[in-house]
């Protein structure tokens, strides 16, 4: 297993619309284990491929309070959703940044799972934020693209210093 550099906004690389997998075999399952491991030594609840830079249709993710309930969206389709909710959200791919952001309440959703065995689930709460997250991360969509243009830019500013003196160091 691995631990992967995750991308940093306002990288374009995150801007990628990624592809469906068309077979779920090993070097699908060692993506999986190895995004688990990036989310987990990352803090996060939830990770798209997108954000280590691999353009598959490939979600992990563990919202339980003992990070022991690991789902993993292959090919996630959005089936129904239903009403609205705002949320504050957060993004490894934008560090240190937080804003409320208005989602589907609730989402059914149908992906492949890492055997590539076809399930539904209906979420709602933190769980129905973070799939809606991720499947915008696979759209090449992240959450500041819902905020002002003046707030977009004032993070972005805030991470390009960040990363020019992380350069520096
Ligand atoms: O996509 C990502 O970068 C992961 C992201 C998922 C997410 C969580 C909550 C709302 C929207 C998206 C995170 O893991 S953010 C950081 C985090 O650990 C966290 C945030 C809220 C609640 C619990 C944990
Ligand atoms: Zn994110």
């Amino acid at each position: 297993m691995a631990i992967l550099n995750v991308l940093t906004f306002p990288d374009d690389r995150l801007r990628t619309q990624a592809k469906p997998v068309s077979q779920v075999d090993d070097s699908i399952r060692t993506l999986v284990a190895d995004m688990f491991e990036t989310m987990q030594a990352e803090k996060g609840v939830g990770l798209a491929a997108t954000q280590i830079n691999v353009h598959k249709q490939v979600i992990v993710m563990d919202v339980s309070d003992d990070q022991d309930t690991p789902l993993v969206f292959i090919n996630p389709k959005i089936d129904a959703q239903s009403g609205t909710k705002i949320n504050e959200e957060g993004c490894l791919s934008v560090p240190n940044n937080y804003a409320k952001v208005e989602r589907a309440e609730t989402v059914t959703v149908t992906a492949l799972d890492a055997q590539g065995e076809q399930f539904t689930i209906t979420a709602e709460g933190l769980l129905a934020v973070c799939i809606q997250h991720e499947m915008d991360h696979l759209q090449g969509k992240l959450f500041v693209d819902y905020l002002s243009p003046l707030k977009r830019q004032r993070i972005m500013k805030k991470l390009e210093k960040e990363a020019r003196l992380a350069a520096k160091a």
